[in-house]
Parts: structure tokens; sequence; C-alpha cells
């Protein structure tokens, strides 16, 4: 007889916050559902982030039929994909797994490399911040607009040099933390920005105080390039999105440029 493979223990612990809204054509749910089946110990936080198509219902249901791997978290009204972000994160982290991280609801990262970034974070105990990248090689399937590849690369090379770090891409929507009390610091308080949040995010990161035997947190954070990654029609990221985008990212380069050193 065929054995049936055991998933149960294979990965561990992590909560998964994927920001929606207006998802409801786009949330993949038999990936979703193809996924929890083989890591059970994955779960997914929804959050909607005030929708007004049928998102509500789509993660209802999702939840109705697993209610072990799906949750969902609603805002009362719109409030942007960083404020989704961090409530679903103090959320997630407050129920304590071994790791977080967030998704984008488009599942533009595919769920395959889920594993791979725990994998990375199990690999190394140093390791607390793993990032996917989304960086052409050959034999890897990176598909970009042309115009949002080159003009993402100027951003993600304004935003390493404001942050001092030498990071490829601080826009991919593909996350993950190793929870420890310092990270909650890090969702503390909102974010100044809706688009450039992620930039904020590793700003706060690099910031939070060290034990003596640790690391300086650069070192903390490992970019994972990523196998594949699909540009999935139905951005909400217009160009007056990516205008706000630069001026709020030459803001926080002031801001950081500003703090004493
Ligand atoms: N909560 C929330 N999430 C958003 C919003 N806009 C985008 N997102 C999330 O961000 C992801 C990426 O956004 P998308 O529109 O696909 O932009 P792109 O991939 O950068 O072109 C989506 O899959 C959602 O998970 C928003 O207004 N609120
Ligand atoms: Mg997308």
């Amino acid at each position: 007889m065929e054995s049936v493979p055991d998933h149960s223990t294979d990965l561990p612990k992590c909560i998964l916050v994927v920001p929606c809204y207006n998802e409801e054509k786009r949330l993949p749910t038999g990936s979703l559902e193809i996924f929890r089946h083989q890591h059970p110990n994955v779960k997914f936080l929804f959050v909607n982030d005030g929708s007004h198509d049928g998102t509500q219902s789509l993660l209802e249901s999702l939840k109705n039929t697993a209610p072990e791997s799906f949750d969902v978290v609603m805002l009362d009204r719109n409030r942007g994909k960083a404020e989704a972000i961090r409530c679903g994160m103090r959320e997630a982290i407050a129920r304590k797994p071994v790791y977080v991280g967030f998704w984008d609801a488009d599942l533009s990262t595919p769920l395959d490399e889920v594993p791979r970034f725990l994998q990375r974070m199990q690999q190394d105990s140093n390791i607390e911040m793993v990032i996917g990248s989304r960086v052409q090689l050959l034999g890897r399937e990176i598909s970009r607009r042309l115009t949002r590849h080159y003009l993402g690369r100027i951003f993600a090379t304004l935003a390493s040099l404001s942050l001092g770090l030498p990071v490829y891409d601080t826009q991919c929507g593909a996350k993950l933390f190793r929870v420890t009390p310092a990270l909650s610091e890090v969702f503390d308080k909102p974010f100044a920005s809706r688009w450039v949040f992620d930039v904020e995010l590793l700003d706060r990161f690099l910031r939070l105080p060290i034990a003596a035997d640790q690391p300086p947190r650069g070192q903390q954070i490992v970019e994972v390039p990523l196998q594949k990654w699909t540009d999935v029609a139905g951005s909400k990221l217009g160009t007056l999105d990516c205008l706000q985008a630069a001026f709020d990212l030459l803001r926080l380069a002031f801001r950081i440029r500003a703090r004493p050193r």
C-alpha cells in the first residue's frame, strides 16, 4: 500500500500574515489549500484591509474549511499595506510561534519559497530575518515588467545607500522573522509611509539593541534569491504611488542621515 507522507512536523511553527485589499480575484486559494495540507505547521493570518469586494466572504470560507490553518483579522477601513501588515504582525507575534512573516496575497512569490526561507533560518541561529530577493539569474524565473524592474533597481539602490546596508531588494513582499522579544519593537509604532515601510522596517531592525554574543544587526539578515517570482496582473501600485514612494524614500533618507551617529 502506498504510504501517505507525514508533514506534520516537517517545518517549525510559523505564522504568515497576508495583507488583503480587494483580493477576491487575485488570492490563489487552491495553492493555499495544497500548501496547508503539506505544511500544517505554517498558519496564515489574513488581514482584510477594508475590502469592498467579496474578499471577506472568500477569507471566511477559507477559514471555515481549515480553521487550524487559516485565520482572518478584519480592519474597519482601508489603512494601506503597511498598517495592515503591522496589525497582522502584532497579532501573529502575540500568538508566540517560532517564526512570523508576511507574504503578498497574489503569491507573486510562490509558497514553495516558504520552506526554503525557514530552512535558511534554521541553519543558523544568528539569522533573525530572511527576505526574498528578485535577482534574475540563469535558471531562475523572475518575470517583471521592464519599467518596474528598472524603477525598482533605482529605488532599491537608493534604499540601500540610505540604510548603509548592501541589500539588493528591499521591496519584495516575502519576508520572514525569528520571533524574539526585540522583534515587537519593529512593529510597535505605525510606519510613516504606505509604500516605503519595508525600508523603514529594515531601518528599525538595524537599530535594535544587540546582546554581547550577537553579531551586528546587519549580519542577522539574509537575502534569499527567489527561484521564481511572477508579476501578477492587477497591481495596485499606480504612477502616483510610485511618485509618492520616491518622495517618501527621500524623506526617510534625510531622517536617517540627520540622526546623530
Ligand atoms: N492590506 C493591503 N494590502 C495591500 C494593499 N495594496 C497592496 N497590498 C498587498 O500588497 C501585495 C502587492 O501589491 P500589488 O498591488 O500586487 O503590487 P505589486 O506586486 O508591487 O505590483 C498584494 O498582493 C497585497 O497583499 C492595500 O491597500 N492594503
Ligand atoms: Mg503583485
